[in-house]
């Protein structure tokens, strides 16, 4: 094979401040995210004193929230957790349209690493499976994503 340069995160969260933004919408479901993400950082180095939990209403109030701390240059990144629920919400399709493409967007144009951790889900059964049930927990997926993602973004700063 070719010797190219490759580079890679480590998956080290020594010293990372962290903010995770949460809603307290579905906070049954939500709840377990949180910890999964908060879990996974400590297992992977981080301080619990550098992590912070805030929380929103709802799934369409993330965005706007990011997008605040995102710009006051005191986290390294973020993680974004949510749980819309198909059964239970009749503007579904629109709660989960705007907190996706807001998340992006900030994002973007932070130049913010936002783990996303929105469940999207028909029903509450499959919400669960994805908060530490059969299917994982998406939210250490999303915290794994963010810390691989600033870990990335710091050494392609510098070339
Ligand atoms: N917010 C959620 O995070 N999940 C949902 O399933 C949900 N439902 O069912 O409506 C939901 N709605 C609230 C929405 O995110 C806003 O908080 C609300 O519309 C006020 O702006």
């Amino acid at each position: 094979m070719y010797a190219v340069k490759t580079i890679e995160g480590q998956l080290n969260a020594q010293g990372l401040k962290v903010a995770i933004v949460a809603s307290r919408f579905n906070d049954f479901v939500v709840g377990r995210l949180v910890d999964g993400a908060i879990d996974y950082l400590v297992r992977h180095g981080a301080s619990a004193d550098d992590i912070t939990v805030i929380k929103v209403p709802g799934a369409f109030e993330l965005p706007v929230v990011c997008k605040k701390i995102a710009g006051q240059g005191i986290y390294s990144g973020i993680i974004a957790l949510g749980a819309v629920i198909r059964g239970s919400t009749p503007h579904f399709d629109v709660v989960c349209a705007e907190a996706s493409k807001g998340i992006a967007q900030v994002s973007l144009q932070a130049l913010m690493p936002i783990g996303f951790g929105l469940l999207t889900t028909d029903n509450l059964e499959q919400a669960i499976e994805r908060a530490g049930a059969h299917a994982g927990n998406k939210g250490a997926e999303a915290a794994a994503a963010m810390l691989e993602t600033v870990r990335v973004m710091e050494q392609v700063q510098h070339g």
